[in-house]
């Protein structure tokens, strides 16, 4: 596994650090990261309590109850008892209702929209880039539209202001795609045809005070330069960001 680490992250620029210290997860850049960061956390601990549990119990089992060699009769049985038989039913049926409880939570928060956000970005996703637009205190920006490349620097930028909510609107032009930006702890498909006021195409981040570039991808595989489906977002200061918008051109459809 180290050495899988090592070489795995050896071929590639833009895999974000993946530290132990979060589960190998990169660290977010959205406020709705930190509730996929302290799901991911809770899951694990109640995995390897589960797990402690179960191979404690094997243990014993294995150590305290082993066949006898002087005697060859069969031990008491148990079948059809109905106690064991409802303990069985029942520790299971907690334990999925646990995680379910908390997934079924903080899905609900991923999802949730305020519909009224400081910035909306239109993605739409195509073979093979993105064609980003931003919609800013009623400014519509110019797109910015991309190439399949190999290195994300050169691919389409979205840039975006720190601690502001963004809202975003998904579309595909041809084939299902996923947008993908590692540091959210989160992405989703781009399904083509779907109709604009579904909310299942938008979702909302609120960005955290964390100005850098990030690599984003495509994360399903849609075709032969599925690979160079790279983009960035670029998370930057609030007065960056004005500088930002001033010096881009407003976009002519709207
Ligand atoms: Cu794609």
């Amino acid at each position: 596994m180290a050495l899988l680490l090592a070489t795995a992250t050896a071929c590639a620029n833009d895999v974000p650090e993946a530290d132990w210290s979060r589960g190998l997860l990169p660290d977010h850049i959205t406020e709705q990261g930190g509730l996929v960061q302290s799901l991911w956390n809770g899951a694990w601990i109640a995995a390897l309590a589960t797990g402690a549990v179960v191979i404690v119990l094997i243990m014993w089992a294995a150590i305290f109850h082993r066949k006898r060699k002087a005697k060859a009769e069969l031990p008491p049985q148990v079948r059809y008892n109905l106690p064991i038989e409802i303990l069985y039913t029942l520790i299971p049926l907690v334990m999925v209702s646990v995680f379910f409880f908390f997934t079924a939570r903080d899905s609900e928060a991923l999802t949730r929209m305020s519909g009224n956000p400081d910035v909306r970005v239109k993605v739409e996703a195509f073979q093979w880039s993105w064609r980003f637009t931003t919609t800013v205190g009623g400014k519509t920006l110019a797109p910015v539209a991309g190439m399949p490349v190999s290195d994300y620097k050169q691919g389409p930028q979205l840039v975006l202001p720190v601690n502001k909510t963004v809202e975003f609107d998904l579309s595909s032009d041809d084939v299902i795609h996923s947008f993908w930006v590692p540091e959210f702890l989160f992405k989703r498909d781009v399904i083509p045809g779907i109709p604009e006021d579904n909310p299942g195409r938008k979702f909302e981040i609120k960005t955290l005070d964390k100005p850098g570039i990030y690599a984003g991808r495509c994360a399903e595989l849609c075709g032969v330069d599925h690979s160079r489906m790279l983009f960035s977002v670029k998370l930057v200061s609030e007065q960056e960001f004005n500088q930002y918008i001033a010096t881009q051109q407003a976009g002519s459809a709207q």
